[in-house]
């Protein structure tokens, strides 16, 4: 087999100890062993030293009256600035803030847009002391306020640290990244390095599980609860009679992200293989963002169209329960700022149903067939053949992954089983991890 798994390397070091490292990387025999260098890219970049240092109190605080800016002076020499209005919004008193949820009582109709500032000191254990014009009176902690600082700066990296959009685009020199399943299950460490390179690089191969149903779901609960669609908590897929789906064949499936047929597509699925064909069978896979990149930067027309155009998707049948979903989608999904967020493509449930004028119909066929020829190309993909016990996690707002058809061994069909988490779970996770292991460091 053109595939296997033949040498590993370390990721870049995501945390301190051994088991943290246990996020490696697998790379396809054979193939030049390019030097792989993924270049960050996002939404931001990640400014160092942009928030305020921790750990050093305020020195000095002042207020700006005629901006209506308090102005706060660390002890190491930086400024911050903060509105009046947002301080009273945030005032952490028990009248204001219900400290069991950490979440704000005040009413936006109780509070004072213009309010007033009366007075302002640092108190002896040198926190900042506000009385508002109306008597209340507001008390800020140092490391509270450094971390709200507006800054751009300040912004940028809390912000990145929130969500992680920085991401590592990759090609065909990708190095799988790979960790034990056992090790994800039992060790918090190696969870959190699982997930962050599901985030940073959107595919881990985890090896290891039982060749058994049932892991998939193990492994969700570990995050935190598997998203039930239409096809069940988790699917089988394999190559059933009377299929519901194109990919409940052994036939070839092309380069798709799944269930674009719902509104809210899942954003990270694992698959499971149980069973590998005694032929093909394998996956292909690309990172939709650098696909993206690609194809903006060498046909922008098309780039222009499958970013601008909703598409209509569809899907009937049955399954957990009779289905008849509808939905529409930019092919390729970009925010108002044009940086890329989403993939949506499966061809299979691409709607005959096309809402567009006519004369714009080729034109999208044109776009789409330029974004199937750059997924194809070697350059871009990666390829991998899973074996019994390896489940594959991958983000599936991000990758497209293929499969080429298969024959499964004669008495033993090829299986895999599947499901779909989201991305609100999978990052809360990863941030309960990364707040754990931090304090446990401290
Ligand atoms: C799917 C799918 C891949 C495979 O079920 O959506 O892409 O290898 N399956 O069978
Ligand atoms: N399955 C694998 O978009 C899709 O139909 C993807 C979903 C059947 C759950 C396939
Ligand atoms: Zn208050
Ligand atoms: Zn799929």
């Amino acid at each position: 087999m053109w595939m296997s798994r033949c040498s590993r390397f370390v990721l870049p070091a995501l945390r301190r100890s051994p088991a943290a490292l246990a996020v490696r990387s697998a790379r396809a025999c054979g193939r030049p062993s390019l030097p792989s260098r993924p270049q960050r890219r996002g939404q931001h970049t990640l400014g160092s030293a942009s928030l305020p240092e921790p750990g050093r109190g305020a020195r000095f605080v002042g207020a700006l009256r005629e901006e209506r800016l308090l102005q706060v002076e660390w002890e190491d020499g930086g400024h911050s600035l903060y509105p009046f209005t947002w301080l009273r919004d945030n005032c952490q008193c028990p009248m204001c803030t219900l400290q069991s949820a950490q979440a704000r009582k005040l009413l936006i109709g109780d509070l004072d847009v213009n309010v007033g500032l009366g007075s302002v000191e640092l108190t002896a254990d040198n926190k900042v002391s506000i009385t508002w014009q109306d008597q209340h009176s507001s008390v800020f902690d140092c490391e509270w306020l450094k971390r709200r600082c507006f800054s751009a700066a300040a912004r940028r990296a809390v912000q990145e640290e929130l969500f992680l959009n920085e991401r590592l685009h990759w090609d065909s020199s990708l190095r799988v990244p790979t960790a034990h399943f056992q090790e994800v299950l039992e060790d918090d460490e190696a969870a959190l390095a699982w997930l962050l390179a599901l985030r940073r690089v959107g595919l881990v191969l985890l090896q290891g599980a039982p060749a058994q149903p049932g892991q998939v779901a193990r492994l969700a609960e570990r995050v935190g609860y598997l998203r039930l669609t239409f096809y069940g908590h988790t699917f089988k897929v394999q190559d059933k009679p009377m299929a519901n789906n194109v990919a409940y064949t052994a036939d070839k499936c092309s380069f798709h992200t799944d269930y674009p047929a719902l509104d809210y597509p899942p954003g990270v699925q694992f698959l499971h293989c149980i069973s590998q064909a005694a032929r093909g069978g394998e996956n292909l896979l690309v990172d939709g963002f650098h696909i993206a990149d690609r194809l903006k930067a060498e046909d922008p027309q098309a780039f222009h169209s499958l970013s601008s155009l909703s598409i209509d998707f569809t899907d009937t049948g049955t399954d957990y329960c009779a289905f008849r979903l509808q939905a529409k989608h930019r092919v390729i999904d970009v925010n108002p700022d044009g940086t890329v967020t989403r993939i949506n493509l499966n061809n299979a449930t691409r709607d005959s149903v096309l809402d567009l004028p006519p004369e714009q119909v080729q034109p999208f066929y044109r776009a789409l067939r330029a974004l199937e020829d750059m997924m194809n190309r070697q350059e871009n993909m990666a390829t991998l053949r899973m074996e019994p016990g390896d489940i594959m996690t991958f983000d599936n707002w991000r990758l497209l992954h293929a499969r080429t058809a298969f024959v499964s061994h004669p008495a033993r069909p090829r299986f895999l089983e599947g499901c779909y988490l989201d991305w609100d779970e999978v990052m809360s996770r990863l941030r309960i991890l990364r707040h754990k292991l931090q304090r446990d460091e401290a």
